[in-house]
């Protein structure tokens, strides 16, 4: 029987079956070898063949992945983790304030889920905390990121009428839910399917940051076709094994330009002569807050302040 991979709690993993049942099951002897050899591990959203004995559930097979998502540690470059595979799209859970979200954080994040060819959606949360200024702040922040096609929202994760607005976006799709700790990730997803039932926390007044309540993925059901993973609040997004000229095909409205430039595809687009990505900053086709994070991440630096 086939199944799919909701949980993984070090070597037991939890597989919802084909059959709509939930099984606790291990990898088979042979297999577990394989894993370690390869440094593959099964993963969240992973499509795997289950063996059903009398007594005991094992994965047998692990189906070839359409794609995942890397997140790489910034303070150890070598560290890279798969989070989930077979994802559709991510969906980015941002908040103006408690806690406040950086252009230059939600940057690194598209460009990485494009680097995974995977699509992007830009929330943001608690706009019943918004100021008249915030709003407009938001609104300027949709124009800038519908021309670049993501496709964002603002929503209050409390209001009904919000929740129908992402569950639109949802349906029949699998999708990583991802942000800062505190954004407000479970909260959405409770309310997006009275099955899940994740513990919130509130964010520090004294730090203004998430307290890492919830601490490890897991991918819930909306309903039989629809999927969403929970996941820990991140800090930081590192770059995943990317060289410096090819991150600017990660920013689609460089991508187009890139190739006019003198230097062709060798252009870093910083201080080379007749710089077509440049001349459009200048021009404002290319908005200056996405090159000066296009710059950061050419020089390395991570996105902490
Ligand atoms: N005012 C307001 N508060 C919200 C909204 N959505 C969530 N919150 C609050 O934000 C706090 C953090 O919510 P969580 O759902 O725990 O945040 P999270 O993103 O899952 O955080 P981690 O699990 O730590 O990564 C809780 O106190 C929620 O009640 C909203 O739309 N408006
Ligand atoms: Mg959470
Ligand atoms: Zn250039």
């Amino acid at each position: 029987m086939e199944g799919r991979v909701m949980k993984s709690t070090g070597s037991w993993y939890e597989v919802l079956g084909a059959d709509g049942r939930k099984y606790n099951c291990r990898l088979q002897g042979k297999l577990r070898l394989e894993e370690i050899k390869e440094n593959n591990p099964i993963t969240i959203g992973d499509r795997v063949e289950l063996l059903l004995d009398q007594n005991d559930i094992s994965i047998t097979e692990i189906k070839p992945r359409d794609n995942h998502i890397l997140r790489q540690s910034v303070k150890k470059a070598s560290h890279s983790q798969v989070l989930a595979a077979n994802v559709d799209q991510v969906l980015l859970l941002a908040t103006l304030k408690h806690p406040r979200t950086s252009l230059g954080f939600i940057d690194r994040f598209l460009v990485s889920a494009e680097s995974f060819r995977i699509p992007q959606l830009l929330v943001f949360n608690k706009k019943d905390l918004f100021s008249q200024e915030d709003g407009i702040l938001v609104n300027s922040y949709q124009q800038l990121y519908s021309t670049i096609g993501v496709t964002m929202m603002t929503i209050s994760a409390k209001d009904d009428k919000d929740i129908e607005g992402v569950k639109s976006l949802l349906t029949n799709k699998t999708t990583l839910v991802a942000g800062h700790s505190g954004v407000g990730k479970s909260t959405m997803l409770n309310r997006l399917s009275t099955q899940i039932r994740q513990n919130v926390r509130e964010v520090s007044d004294f730090t203004d940051k998430g307290t890492h309540t919830t601490t490890f993925a897991e991918m819930f059901t909306i309903d039989n076709t629809t999927f969403v993973i929970d996941t820990p609040g991140i800090k930081e997004w590192g770059l995943v094994e990317m060289e410096q000229q090819e991150i600017s095909d990660y920013f689609p409205e460089m991508r187009a330009l890139r190739l006019a430039c003198k230097f062709g595809s060798r252009c870093l687009h910083l201080t080379e002569p007749n710089c077509r990505v440049r001349r459009a900053v200048e021009e404002r086709t290319v908005s200056v807050s996405r090159y000066n994070s296009y710059i950061s991440m050419v020089m390395g630096e991570d996105n902490r302040k």
